[in-house]
């Protein structure tokens, strides 16, 4: 959303600051997490990343580093459009506090965002490489992120997970089969699984697009945090969904 997926290194400056804006407008505290769009994706496809390890692949390891090292300058930009506005925010190093290890994610040192947040220094993490113990790697999403925080930041009763996507949420398919789509504005999220949802098509994303995200969300709601699904190219609605103001989008709800 904040850089257009098809074109690498591209920013959507425009979006960046009317969302940076709202952000900032809205006074909430929040975590902010954005995903590699096209400063991560092409980069890590083009040295397939996300399948680890492979000495097939001509300089590998150097786009382990060149991956890293483009979602850095992604992410300083955004900082940059904070700090601009005199807001306080801190640039967390996705793969400097993320590891694998047996299989297994692991969140390192939640203190630092945990010290930052009480602070009111708004931590910004960001989809990144992620290191793997056993002598690999691969690619940690923004929809992993999130889903480690709530199930680490439990002291903090998250009051719910905000996704900004380019359309305003899920989509019922047609059950005519033809292309009307209607919009699912509101679900229990034990009811996500019976519904025929639209596929919409995807740009490239290597970390799986909106089937891993559904897989996420599912598993975010077992935390018993509600998740808001909102177009975030619409004007106010990144505000309003901070500020719990009623808009057009799909609402995953929890069963008591
Ligand atoms: O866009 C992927 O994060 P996502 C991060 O949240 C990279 O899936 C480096 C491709």
């Amino acid at each position: 959303m904040l850089t257009d997926k098809n074109n690498p290194l591209s920013l959507r400056k425009d979006v960046i600051k009317s969302a940076v804006k709202q952000i900032i407008n809205a006074d909430e505290n929040i975590i902010l997490i954005h995903g590699g769009g096209s400063f991560g994706h092409p980069l890590a496809k083009k040295y397939r990343i996300s399948k680890g390890i492979d000495k097939t692949i001509p300089n590998q390891i150097l786009g382990v580093a060149e991956t890293h090292h483009s979602m850095i300058k992604f992410n300083s930009y955004l900082i940059e459009q904070f700090l601009k506005s005199n807001y306080p925010v801190l640039s967390i190093q996705t793969s400097g506090i993320f590891i694998e290890k047996s299989n297994k994610i692991s969140l390192e040192s939640l203190d630092i965002i945990e010290t930052a947040l009480n602070l009111n220094l708004m931590p910004v993490l960001y989809g990144d490489i992620l290191l793997e113990k056993e002598g690999s790697f691969s690619i940690l999403s923004g929809d992993e992120i999130i889903l480690k925080l709530c199930e680490n930041l439990k002291a903090y009763s998250i009051s719910k997970v905000v996704f900004a996507m380019e359309s305003d949420g899920l989509f019922k398919a047609d059950e005519l089969g033809g292309s009307n789509c209607q919009l699912l504005t509101e679900c229990y999220s034990n009811e996500l699984d019976d519904i025929n949802l639209a596929d919409l098509g995807q740009k490239i994303d290597v970390t799986g697009g909106i089937k891993s995200k559904l897989t996420h969300i599912k598993k975010i709601c077992k935390y018993k945090i509600p998740v808001q699904l909102i177009n975030g190219l619409t004007e106010g609605n990144i505000y309003k969904s901070l500020r719990n103001q009623k808009i057009n989008c799909t609402n995953i709800l929890i069963n008591d």
